[in-house]
């Protein structure tokens, strides 16, 4: 559970529902390890062999992450749990020139994935504790940042380790989140007027009189 977590159910615009986000990035980023930061604030790194799946609760919500392993023979393998996804948690390791670009690729491939292309995007830079790592605005360029017009994305640096950055980014997202669904029930009610609260027929109770 997060440190800024909230452990009141959030009824309003979810209900009890849980958001599926998808934590994918190259083998060895630091997915899993920012998964049981989260969970459990320990440092848990085995490298995953299918996929680890933890529910938290967040500024409300209740966000179901979807952590699968990033070895390059399993990559191919995400796709069937694509379906129903809110967002997804891009995670890089900016310690690792030498693959950077191979990161940059699997972004650009799931950007293109039709499932996806109502998902936000959060990236976590993560390992900015060890020497000499990719600084944000030039992190922002080889990953091809600017290029995404058709959705949210924001980046964000992380020590993963010391537990710096992580909930900023999650702020992020549940804001993004929360700001989406109203806009779609924004959009419902327009669409169907009866729904809307502001027109339903329901009577409101006449204000008690006072002396
Ligand atoms: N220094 C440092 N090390 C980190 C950080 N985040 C993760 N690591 C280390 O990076 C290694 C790989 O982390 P994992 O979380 O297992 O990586 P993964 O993305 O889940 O990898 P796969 O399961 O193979 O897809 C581990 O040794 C972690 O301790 C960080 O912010 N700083
Ligand atoms: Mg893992």
């Amino acid at each position: 559970m997060g440190q800024n977590s909230s452990k009141i159910p959030f009824t309003h615009l979810f209900g009890n529902k849980t958001i599926k986000i998808l934590l994918l990035g190259l083998d060895g980023a630091g997915k899993t390890t920012l998964l049981y930061k989260l969970m459990l604030n320990e440092t848990v790194s085995i490298a995953t062999l299918g996929y680890n799946v933890e529910t938290i609760q967040h500024k409300h919500l209740n966000l179901t992450l979807w952590d699968l392993a990033g070895d390059s023979s399993i990559r191919s393998l995400w796709k069937p749990f694509y379906n129903k996804c809110s967002a997804i948690i891009f995670v890089v390791d900016s310690s690792d020139k030498t693959r950077i670009s191979e990161a940059a690729l699997e972004l650009n491939k799931l950007m293109k994935e039709e499932e996806l292309k109502n998902c936000s995007l959060l990236i976590f830079a993560t390992k900015q504790d060890l020497p000499d790592p990719i600084e944000i605005p030039e992190l922002t360029d080889l990953l091809g940042l600017h290029e995404i017009k058709d959705r949210k994305w924001y980046l964000q640096p992380t020590r993963t380790l010391e537990n710096v950055g992580i909930y900023e980014g999650l702020d992020w997202l549940s804001t993004k989140l929360q700001e989406e669904k109203k806009a779609k029930s924004f959009k419902l009610s327009k669409l169907n007027p009866m729904k809307s609260p502001s027109k339903s027929n329901k009577v409101t109770p006449p204000k008690p009189l006072s002396a």
